[in-house]
């Protein structure tokens, strides 16, 4: 039998498991682990034909080019903001990735924060803790059903934030580049139209330059001091800076953060808010889904190395 190709894993994977299943499968070595990554690339880059990563980690133009036999990417995750894809197409490298299998769980997560911030639970959690509920009253939320719901967006997982809101009899609208095919929602081509109409920003906006501090300090003003930011797509979206501004002063009413410009770096001024509820990218981080998305980067692979061609290519990519 062949001996199986030499993948380079670029960092720390969320499922120790797929690194298990990774390397029963393939010679992997991680990039990460070692003492002088460059020095490492610079020695061994032209032994590897597939790269492993995440949406998180990403891979970087630098290190393609370090790997002269690079034949197929496989990236954990939907998001491609942090891959250069570019550098991939320039040397005909199809790029796999993992769309469709987090939906729910990301929209999941949106209603969660929207539900938290507005309900005040991981507050009211820190109240009852502190043994305050015996001495003290606790403030009254804002009611999350019937409200507007302005979605920055409209792709898989904006259309699974739709889906669940209607149990909430949520009247929704959204921004995107260019009106949704097939959506029949209020579309607003000015996004700080439709934050001044929403009552919940929700972000489900792809990351990258394009988008780039797409909420700013206008929108947020828009947005109000009875309106709520939800971002469960990535910190690169929301000019942090504004939004800790807005908050603080209370310009916006609260924010439900999933993603942050500097991760795992949150700011401290965010922390000291009790209106902000904090997760640590986890909005894909259920069993189900994470089980989800490493079958589909192993399944990438293996579909290269078997027939030439990832199952699920990035758009733009060769093979899509
Ligand atoms: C991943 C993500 O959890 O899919 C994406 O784009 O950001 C997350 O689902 C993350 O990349 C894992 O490291």
């Amino acid at each position: 039998t062949a001996t199986p190709p030499r993948i380079l894993q670029i960092g720390r994977l969320p499922l120790p498991a797929l690194e298990a299943e990774l390397a029963a499968r393939y010679r992997v070595t991680c990039l990460a682990d070692q003492a002088d990554p460059a020095a490492f690339l610079a020695l061994h880059g032209a032994e590897f034909t597939g790269v492993v990563t995440t949406a998180a980690i990403g891979v970087k133009g630098e290190v393609v080019a370090a790997l002269p036999h690079l034949q197929v990417i496989s990236s954990f995750g939907v998001g491609f903001d942090a891959l250069d894809i570019d550098a991939a197409k320039a040397r005909g490298v199809p790029v796999g990735y993992t769309p469709g299998v987090l939906n729910d769980c990301v929209a999941d997560m949106a209603f969660a924060l929207m539900l938290d911030v507005s309900r005040n639970i991981a507050a009211s959690d820190r109240f009852v803790r502190r043994g305050e509920w015996p001495k003290a009253r606790f403030a009254q939320g804002s009611r999350v059903s019937g409200k507007r719901l302005g979605i920055v967006g409209m792709g898989r997982i904006g259309q699974a934030v739709v889906d669940r809101a209607s149990g909430f009899r949520m009247e929704v609208g959204y921004h995107n580049r260019r009106p949704a095919e097939g959506c029949t929602l209020p579309y607003f081509e000015s996004l700080t139209a439709l934050a001044q109409w929403a009552d919940y920003l929700v972000l489900t906006v792809a990351g990258g330059a394009g988008t780039r501090h797409l909420v700013n300090g206008d929108v947020l003003n828009a947005l109000g001091p009875k309106g709520y930011l939800i971002n469960v797509a990535r910190g690169s979206v929301v000019d942090e800076a504004a939004l800790i501004a807005a908050l603080t002063e209370r310009r916006i009413a609260g924010a439900g953060l999933d993603v942050f410009e500097n991760e795992p770096t949150v700011p401290t001024a965010l922390m000291a808010l009790d209106n902000v509820v904090l997760t640590p990218h986890t909005a894909s981080a259920t069993h189900e889904t994470r089980r989800a998305m490493a079958d589909l980067v192993l399944e990438n692979l293996e579909s290269f190395f078997a027939t030439g061609a990832v199952r699920t290519p990035v758009p733009g990519t060769p093979g899509a």
